[in-house]
């Protein structure tokens, strides 16, 4: 397999699940925080206060990510790190990101910032959260904050990762902070969320910068081929996916999955203002894509019966246990749903791909200093072959980044999900490089480090 010069060859983290730290440098708490401080939340009573304790060993991290042969490394800024109560901008909270952002580029590596993933400042959540307009609003002007303090070395931003899970797993089915179980209010919280992507991308656009969001797909597999098994995959893949693409691919909202969510109440109707869409559909420079697994679904026989699946609007159809190989989370190893996925966005739009998430969590045993980790060596080269098969049938696919750089909180399930090219002891903070990590990085100096074929952006410039 040989990939373009110039392809990204990242590992991607998140603020709450590696940093720790929570209260150095004046960082005030955020949803998370008080959500696993909650009985009962979070497998293990486990929280994100020491993580990977990533706030004080970035630069031993960062030089793991760039002796393995890594280009990029995906981080995301905390904002109640940057703004304490949400909206007050805090020198040492920054402080943080520009020493970060000057580690990656001492060694090479191009910083991928994510302005959001998923750590609300309580304080605004105690105002009203994602439910409330007002938040998009704090949000472009925290995304402000942030760009101008960084925005002179940083060049690839993302404003939002995972929308659907901030919307749906923390104001739906309850299971992420801040843990309400309201589908209607989820409906709403997910369409400020991309009312804050299209304002913040706005406040920041301008020449030298590329901007996106990251979306997470479940590509719905119908589990047969009659004609009620198709719509069992419309409604799913309508809500899942196409609920939060279509609106930033500038079409609005998908007509279909809005009827179909209208039984809630209609409050989500009533949120989208006059010129909402037009402020989603900002011009993004390249999408991010989040890979994990398919759905296999299967319609029931009355349209109107209740999913086994906890999402708004669903009705009429269950998701069937996944098939195996299964990765430790249960999750189905399902590589050619990765290519058909990046063909299908592909045929929608013009935009650039990034696989901004990609990867799997086994249990992982060192032994004698190393970590062999054969099922997620065979993960990455069945989806790096995927992502071959996309590019070789003309997908732009610009990087792949694999999730993640290191074990972490692994949000409500704690700790016990591995999902690190780097696995960490959690007891005393030891790093230790996967056979995985070894693996990518050799795929990454294989490839794509060189210069841009001619007409190619060069992503790392
Ligand atoms: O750990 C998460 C990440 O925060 C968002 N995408 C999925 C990963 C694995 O569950």
């Amino acid at each position: 397999m040989t990939f373009p010069a110039g392809f990204l060859w990242g590992a991607a983290t998140a603020s709450y699940q590696v940093e720790g730290a929570v209260t150095e440098g004046g960082r005030g708490p955020s949803i998370w925080d008080t959500f696993a401080a909650a009985e009962g939340k979070v497998l293990g009573g486990a929280t994100g206060a020491v993580a990977c304790d990533h706030y004080h060993r970035f630069p031993e991290d960062i030089g793991l990510l760039a002796d393995l042969g890594l280009n990029a490394y995906r981080f995301s800024v905390a904002w109640p790190r940057v703004m304490p109560d949400g909206r007050t901008t805090s020198a040492a909270g920054l402080a943080f990101y520009d020493r970060l952002v000057d580690e990656l580029l001492s060694r090479d590596v191009v910083p991928v910032l994510t302005l959001y993933h998923w750590d609300l400042p309580q304080a605004l959540e105690d105002a009203g959260g994602w439910p409330a307009r007002d938040t998009a609003f704090r949000f472009a002007e925290y995304a402000t904050a942030v760009h101008d303090a960084l925005g002179d070395r940083v060049r690839q931003w993302t404003t939002i990762n995972e929308p659907f899970c901030a919307a749906f797993l923390g104001y739906g089915s309850g299971v992420h902070a801040p843990g309400v179980c309201d589908h209607d209010t989820a409906l709403v919280a997910a369409h400020h969320l991309l009312l804050a992507h299209g304002l913040a991308t706005r406040a920041l656009a301008g020449p030298g910068h590329e901007f996106s969001l990251a979306l997470n797909f479940a590509p719905a597999i119908p589990d047969g081929s009659s004609p009620a098994h198709a719509e069992a995959a419309r409604k799913f893949d309508g809500i899942h996916n196409r609920f939060f693409l279509d609106p930033v691919l500038g079409h609005g909202y998908p007509p279909d999955v809005v009827s179909d969510v209208a039984f809630h109440g209609g409050r989500f109707a009533a949120s989208v203002l006059d010129g909402d869409t037009d402020v989603i559909a900002a011009p993004i420079d390249w999408l991010g894509v989040n890979y994990y697994a398919p759905a296999r679904v299967t319609p029931l026989a009355d349209p109107l019966a209740p999913s086994n699946c906890p999402l708004p609007g669903l009705r009429g159809m269950d998701v069937l246990p996944a098939k195996g190989p299964l990765t430790a989370f249960g999750w189905e190893q399902a590589p050619s749903a990765l290519t058909s996925l990046l063909e299908w966005l592909s045929s929608r739009s013009d935009l650039p791909l990034v696989v901004a998430e990609n990867g799997a969590s086994f249990v992982d045993r060192v032994v004698d200093g190393r970590v062999f980790d054969a099922a997620r060596v065979n993960y990455f080269m069945e989806h790096l072959g995927a992502v071959h098969h996309a590019l070789r049938a003309g997908v732009d696919v610009r990087g792949y980044f694999a999730w993640s750089l290191l074990d972490n909180f692994e949000w409500a399930m704690g700790y016990t999900q591995r999902f690190g090219l780097v696995h960490v002891d959690f007891e005393t903070q030891r790093r230790t490089v996967k056979e995985s990590g070894r693996f990518l990085g050799r795929v990454a100096k294989a490839n794509g480090l060189g210069t841009p074929a001619e007409g190619v952006r060069d992503p790392r410039a």
